[in-house]
């Protein structure tokens, strides 16, 4: 069986030592709940910071900790205070969280974070690689650890690496203010699965992606250094039955078995049968709305004063990062917002908040949560909140009503949730309103729907979801390995080519031996590529066609006097070594009268565009807009396009950031195949890197060799990463002697 080795920052388990004596007790926090579940069903090896400085450890107690850990599968990386005060409290939780939470008035950038984060990020890298094994799946977690996976994929390029990201990912205009923004994006990029919450979060980063490294994405494949990333969206799902099954274990409970929370809360019940317990739950930080929270919930008991003495909102706030300023800041508000609504509204025997500021264990979680008859959850950003899924599993009466805010993650799954803009105090009021009078058939429906899904997206199924995702990169990492040029293969076509009686090759421009420029003007020759080809040219034998969309104007200007043939606009023209310029096939350009308005209204829509135009076609060039935009008004231009064109002898042509409009039935393809009609090649060969190419590959005999620059899908058989391999294959055939 594969093992799963689990990373992230904190594990499961959290270590503590109190007067000599080793405590250990379950994380709290959403990544802990959620991947223990994970932890029970596979074969897994936990590595994460157990939760002790390792400067004031005493080191007697080191072997038990270490014991503790192993027998809960737990692989301990330590970190001493500094660590944790700048990659911990620093990078991670005054940079990353709360720009991702859109929190940027918090934001703070400092390079000791920045340096802290890259240490720690090669610490666990360490320890990882030294306890991996051949056949481990590696799944990184969270935002403390976005540069683990390229410094893992760096040193072991052979294995299966996951990441998940369990808060939301933010819009480009926001990443885009980080100072290491690259390195962040790079590291991410070193796993195989990128997994985010929602669809959105998985749009903004593969749109920071775009924005940021110009790199082609194909639907949500990332082509990185010669390997495909996947990203995609995995909503995290919870363990409901162990939910459902605690809560109904309540329910079974006898009067003596209860705890003292119960029994509470059951005496409150007592005293007001019709009372509505409202309840809410989360870590204190300001991402979760607690004071926006308090302010809508003081509203509604000013709106709705029928309801005073008929409600109590519960709120439970854990402990959390509480030595960051914003977070001390924050349970100050929060204190004094409590206690001035219960100042205001409390009686002898009605509070209208009960505040608990601490952790509780499960049972007391699975009590509150069972006797509440609504959720109130008001994240003002969240990945995706688990309270929200924890409260419908334990609903086994089939009541309940949930509240949600549509900043959390999860709300983009609970169409029955009622949801509501966390800063509009009147919609919150009114959602509070409709829940207490919401009558128990509407209740019922929806709590149906959405236990029903919940049931069956619950955390096993995520995990394998993921997983299985995960591994199934292996088969397009396969693919593109086998495809790959690899030294055999080269052997056999340079073999091939030695032999050879007569030889041809069809080698595209741009992309293929030269690299794209900003302006295409720039992208000219330079001393090394002429060498290259004039060597070629000159063997015994051997004939180089160079074909291209470009026009016959510039390969004039470049290559006129040279030795090799020139085809040009894509197979219209064609110029043999010594001779002029040839038409390819007759064509006519009348189309062109109406296609050019259209165009040029593109070009002054898309800033950055430009229509170029060539002799038998128009071509509208993208490369330099806003990638987004560029993408957009191409697939816009391309419908309009195919409307105007209906049964006219042009097609449209997609290139790489092109589109070219042009007589059909013109190709590479065809124009290579009339070259080669009735002459007795032995040797072909065909390199080329875009989609224009496709028609080459296809028209060349099987025998062929064919190759695409990039690694990406073709009809060619054999991948080059770029056009640097290909001059490096273009200089060992001319050290070939024929
Ligand atoms: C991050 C993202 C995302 C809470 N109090 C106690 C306690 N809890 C447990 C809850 C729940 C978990 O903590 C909280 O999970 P959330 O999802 O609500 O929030 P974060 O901690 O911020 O988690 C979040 C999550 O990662 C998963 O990807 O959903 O958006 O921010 O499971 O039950 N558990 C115990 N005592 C408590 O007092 N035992």
């Amino acid at each position: 069986m594969q093992r799963i080795i689990i990373v992230s920052n904190r594990l499961p388990i959290n270590i503590s030592i109190f007067n000599g004596q080793i405590n250990v007790e379950p994380s709290v926090g959403g990544l802990a709940t959620g991947m223990s579940s994970v932890h029970k069903f596979y074969e897994t090896v936990w590595i994460g910071w157990p939760g002790l400085d390792f400067d004031t450890l005493d080191f007697t107690l080191l072997d038990d900790i270490n014991r503790k850990l192993e027998e809960n599968n737990c692989i301990p990386v330590y970190l001493n205070e500094n660590e944790m005060e700048n990659y911990y409290f620093g990078f991670s939780n005054k940079t990353i969280w709360p720009l991702y939470h859109y929190f940027t008035q918090y934001v703070e950038y400092e390079d000791v974070f920045w340096h802290a984060y890259v240490d720690v990020n090669k610490r666990f890298a360490e320890k990882v690689l030294d306890f991996i094994k051949d056949d481990d799946i590696i799944w990184v977690h969270d935002y403390h650890l976005q540069l683990l996976p390229k410094m893992i994929k760096d040193a072991r390029p052979d294995m299966l690496i996951g990441f998940f990201l369990h808060i939301p990912f933010p819009s480009f205009e926001l990443f885009r203010s980080l100072p290491w923004r690259r390195e962040i994006i790079e590291g991410m990029l070193g796993a195989d699965l990128l997994g985010f919450h929602t669809y959105d979060y998985e749009r903004h980063f593969i749109s920071s992606v775009r924005r940021l490294l110009g790199y082609d994405i194909n639907l949500n494949q990332i082509s990185f250094e010669n390997r495909i990333v996947k990203v995609d969206s995995f909503p995290m799902g919870i363990d409901y039955e162990r939910y459902n099954k605690a809560a109904t274990k309540l329910k079974d409970k006898h009067e003596k078995d209860k705890t003292q929370m119960a029994k509470e809360i059951e005496s409150l019940i007592a005293l007001i049968p019709d009372i509505k317990l409202i309840l809410s739950i989360d870590r204190l930080d300001y991402t979760k709305g607690i004071a926006n929270r308090l302010r809508a919930y003081e509203y509604f008991l000013e709106q709705f004063p029928q309801f005073h003495k008929k409600v109590t909102l519960i709120m439970l706030c854990v402990p959390s990062r509480s030595n960051v300023e914003q977070y001390q800041a924050m349970k100050s508000e929060v204190d004094e917002l409590v206690g001035r609504i219960n100042g205001k509204y409390a009686s002898i025997n009605w509070t209208p908040v009960l505040y608990f500021y601490r952790s509780l264990p499960f049972e007391s979680l699975i009590e509150l949560y069972t006797y509440s008859d609504i959720a109130l959850i008001t994240p003002i950003r969240d990945g995706m909140n688990l309270v929200a899924k924890e409260y419908l599993a334990t609903r086994i009466n089939g009541r309940g009503v949930l509240i949600l805010s549509e900043m959390a993650g999860a709300a983009k799954e609970m169409g029955e949730a009622i949801t509501i803009n966390p800063n509009n105090y009147g919609e919150i009021a009114d959602a509070l309103n409709a829940a207490i009078l919401m009558p128990d058939k509407e209740q019922e429906e929806r709590i149906a729907v959405l236990q029903n899904r919940l049931s069956r997206y619950n955390i096993e199924k995520w995990t394998k979801d993921f997983l299985s995702s995960l591994t199934n990169t292996i088969v397009a990492r396969n693919r593109y390995a086998t495809k790959k040029l690899v030294a055999d293969e080269e052997l056999k076509m340079l073999n091939a080519y030695s032999k050879a009686k007569k030889r041809i090759l069809f080698l595209d421009y741009d992309g293929t031996l030269v690299g794209f420029q900003k302006k295409p003007e720039l992208a000219s020759p330079d001393e090394e590529l002429y060498q290259l080809l004039d060597q070629l040219a000159m063997k015994k034998d051997t004939e180089v066609v160079l074909i291209s969309g470009r026009d016959k104007e510039t390969f004039t200007e470049w290559f006129a006097k040279k030795n090799y043939s020139l085809i040009t606009e894509h197979g219209v023209w064609i110029k043999e070594p010594r001779s002029d310029w040839d038409l390819v096939e007759k064509v006519n350009n009348e189309w062109k009268e109406l296609i050019r308005p259209l165009i040029e209204f593109y070009v002054d829509r898309t800033p950055g565009s430009f229509v170029e135009e060539k002799n038998f076609s128009l071509v509208w060039h993208f490369r330099k807009c806003d990638p987004d935009l560029g993408n957009l008004r191409a697939i816009e231009l391309k419908d309009e396009l195919t409307s105007l064109i209906a049964n006219r002898n042009i097609e449209i042509l997609e290139g790489n950031k092109v589109i070219e409009i042009k007589n059909s039935g013109i190709n590479k393809g065809r124009a290579a195949s009339k070259k080669i009609t009735g002459e007795d090649y032995d040797f072909i060969l065909g390199i080329g890197d875009d989609w224009t190419d496709e028609y080459l590959f296809n028209e060349l005999p099987g025998a062929a060799f064919t190759i695409k620059v990039g690694m990406v899908n073709t009809l060619a058989r054999y991948n080059l990463e770029s056009f640097n391999d290909v001059r490096k294959l273009l200089r060992k055939l001319t050290e070939i002697d024929v």
